[in-house]
């Protein structure tokens, strides 16, 4: 199999979230994905190819461009107005805030700027954030670009991760949302229909919002239930589409602590779903944050499960273009992404350790 992946994605290390009040690490680290190539490079199996450049165009077709531009030259206005060592807002436009005032422009300080562009304290933005945003966008349409030129499957390596960007906003450790605009090339080089399958721990608030009226995009995802989980505000089973796109959106929400055989019973619901919509060509936003060590997360899924998941998402025969999203356990991100593509390859699971 073929694997998309820069070591420009390093060029984005913060140091500092805010979660629950408080400074803290941040768990969106370059470790991460180098976990995942090194589990990848000893197993043998796998090619690493360079991301190709796209240029600006197919970001735009899924991102408001001001946001994109703010992303551009938010570093360089944030040293010359203020100085701390990476961007976090304190001050984020609640929609209630201007109630039955109309809508604002873009507000001009770069510290407003950044409370207008993000809804949260968890997303930093340093010196390299943008330029790996653009590499990670690249690597998902590189990906594509395999996929579409014969590959059955092929797997882009993105860092930063995607689904939680919106088509107006950024958050959830997400800048430009990969997979939707891994999708909305393929919905424009095929004129085909195309099924997004979001198995992150998270809910794909973004990807959801940016395709909710369409029909031609089914979203599909499994996640924990946003009655406890981040993102809060979206994933919810009663969110089904609107408009063109009403029964195009297909939402799992799963308790604390839902282990391998409950999870996989519910994978067929949604690769059931997938089966009934067009298209020969499947996105996955691959998550390992569902593991049972991921340190932000509540589900009990073990390195097994991600070896019979892939081998299911591959038996329904259509050609899949993987997209990392998040995982924050790093000793064994490497090896349940090496396991899960492994399922898809039917290659025996090699299971070394338990989860
Ligand atoms: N207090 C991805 O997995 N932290 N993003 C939530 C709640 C942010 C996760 C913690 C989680 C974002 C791609
Ligand atoms: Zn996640």
């Amino acid at each position: 199999m073929r694997v998309v992946y820069t070591s420009r994605h390093r060029q984005h290390d913060a140091d500092t979230e805010v979660q629950f009040g408080v400074p803290g690490p941040l768990y969106e680290v370059p470790a991460r994905i180098e976990s995942i190539r090194a589990a990848l490079d000893a197993d043998g199996g796998f090619e690493l190819v360079d991301p190709v450049e796209h240029g600006v165009e197919p970001i735009h077709a899924v991102h408001e461009p001001a946001m994109v531009r703010f992303l551009e030259t938010a570093w360089s206005e944030w040293l010359r107005e203020n100085g701390a060592p990476e961007m976090i807002p304190d001050t984020i436009l609640h929609p209630a805030l201007r109630e039955g005032m109309g809508s604002l422009g873009e507000p001009r300080p770069v510290l407003a700027r950044l409370g207008y562009w993000t809804w949260e304290t968890m997303t930093p933005i340093v010196a390299g954030t943008y330029e790996a945003a653009r590499w990670a966008a690249d690597t998902a349409l590189t990906t594509v670009d395999l996929v579409l030129g014969g590959e059955s499957v092929a797997y882009g390596l993105c860092r930063p991760p995607g689904h939680h960007a919106p088509r107006a906003a950024f958050g959830g450790y997400c800048y430009f949302n990969n997979a939707a605009i891994a999708a909305e090339e393929l919905t424009r080089r095929t004129h085909e229909p195309v099924a997004i399958l979001d198995v992150d721990y998270h809910h794909g608030n973004g990807t959801q919002q940016i395709f909710y009226s369409r029909g031609d995009v089914l979203y599909a995802s499994l996640h924990g239930d946003p009655d406890r989980a981040y993102p809060y505000f979206a994933g919810f089973a009663d969110e089904t589409g609107a408009g063109d796109g009403e029964g195009a959106n297909l939402n799992i929400p799963l308790p604390e602590g839902c282990e391998d055989a409950a999870y996989l019973n519910e994978i067929d619901r949604a690769l059931d779903r997938i089966a009934e919509h067009g298209g020969s060509v499947i996105v996955v936003s691959l998550g390992f944050d569902t593991y049972v060590r991921d340190p932000i997360c509540d589900l009990a899924l073990t390195t097994a499960a991600y070896h019979e998941v892939g081998r299911r998402v591959a038996a329904l025969g259509r050609r899949l273009v993987i997209l990392q999203e998040g995982g924050y356990y790093v000793p064994h991100l490497g090896e349940n992404a090496r396991q899960w593509l492994r399922g898809v390859e039917e290659r025996s699971p090699q299971l070394s350790r338990s989860g």
